[in-house]
């Protein structure tokens, strides 16, 4: 099977330097070397990790509260070029990041191709502590990672091409295909946004009082047979203590394998067309070698299980 690779070092939409490090830390500790050797996928676009230095400013002062928000702007766009090429291809891609900003640009090119190709609505599993739903005018950061949701599904809108005016209807899903899992910390104008949509969340809380198993079921059976999965998996939905190296840590988390089973009931659907792991911080752990390592480990656990490890 095709696999495209789209490694993003961008740190941008939030402040913590280092998350941009995290595909070179993944790749070097072997995740794609395993990714064709033992799980037999043809790889594709993994020979650099890109950093868009020429698409970042060098000024970029706030608008409408959001900081770095032409070169946010400009890197996504390039990635959904990216990941949309990669998809048009019919190959499943997966994207190593940086930090959650960088959904903006994956799920719009994956939206995009989705429709084109199959002429179907893409549906997102967000796994991730943070619901990521601000708008610029609810966030309390500014920090665009805490608002790729918004964007995606039109709840924030901006006619300025340089801040994410390039967003069109073909880049975007509905509320209705969105499921969340592992939510424990959520912004109050956040819940009024979750609320007031109606959008399907499975929290810890669902978690702990019906198992992964059942969570899983019902998150799919929310989505429907048959439709097309981008899966975007923030490292910090597992707990600090498999995954400590991360910008905005939340204790009482996932396991490491309720992670793991997660990924791997959305690759037994068949429909995942598409796969984001971010916020992997190698240079954040307060116990700092061993908890990056930990981090990283746990990240390609993560990956390995989407693309179909656990399969016997
Ligand atoms: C917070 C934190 N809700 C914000 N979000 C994070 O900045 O909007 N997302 N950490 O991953
Ligand atoms: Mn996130
Ligand atoms: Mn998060
Ligand atoms: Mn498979």
């Amino acid at each position: 099977e095709d696999l495209g690779i789209v490694a993003v070092g961008f740190s941008g939409g939030q402040g913590k330097p280092g998350v941009d490090a995290a595909p070179t830390a993944l790749i070097e500790s072997g995740l794609l070397t395993q990714l064709r050797d033992e799980l037999g996928y043809t790889l594709h676009g993994h020979d650099a990790v890109q950093t868009y230095t020429d698409l970042v400013p060098a000024q970029d002062p706030p608008h409408r509260g959001m900081k770095n928000p032409r070169a946010v702007s400009a890197v996504t766009r390039r990635i959904a070029e990216q990941v949309y090429a990669q998809a048009r291809e019919g190959r499943l891609v997966l994207t190593l990041g940086g930090d959650h900003s960088i959904a903006i640009g994956t799920i719009a090119g994956s939206a995009k191709a989705t429709r084109e190709r199959l002429g179907r609505e893409l549906a997102v599993i967000w796994v991730d502590a943070h619901a990521d739903i601000n708008t610029p005018e609810t966030s309390g950061s500014g920090n665009v990672h805490g608002m790729p949701v918004s964007f995606l599904t039109g709840l924030a809108r901006e006619d300025k091409e340089e801040f994410f005016g390039w967003l069109t209807d073909e880049h975007r899903v509905s509320v209705k295909k969105l499921v969340y899992i592992g939510l424990r910390d959520v912004d109050a104008g956040e819940k009024r946004i979750l609320r007031e949509n109606g959008i399907k969340a499975f929290s810890m809380f669902d978690i702990d009082r019906h198992g992964i198993g059942r969570v899983m079921e019902m998150a799919l059976a929310h989505i429907g047979n048959d439709t097309p999965i981008h899966l975007s998996f923030d490292v910090d939905a597992l707990d600090p203590m498999w995954a400590p190296s991360t910008g905005t840590p939340v204790r009482g988390g996932l396991t490491l394998r309720e992670g793991d089973y997660i990924c791997e009931s959305v690759h037994q659907t068949g429909s995942l067309v598409a796969v984001d792991l971010v916020e992997v911080n190698p240079r954040l752990a307060s116990d700092a070698d061993l908890g990056a390592h930990e981090t990283v480990r746990a990240g390609c656990s993560i990956v390995r299980c989407a693309l179909g490890e656990s399969l016997l």
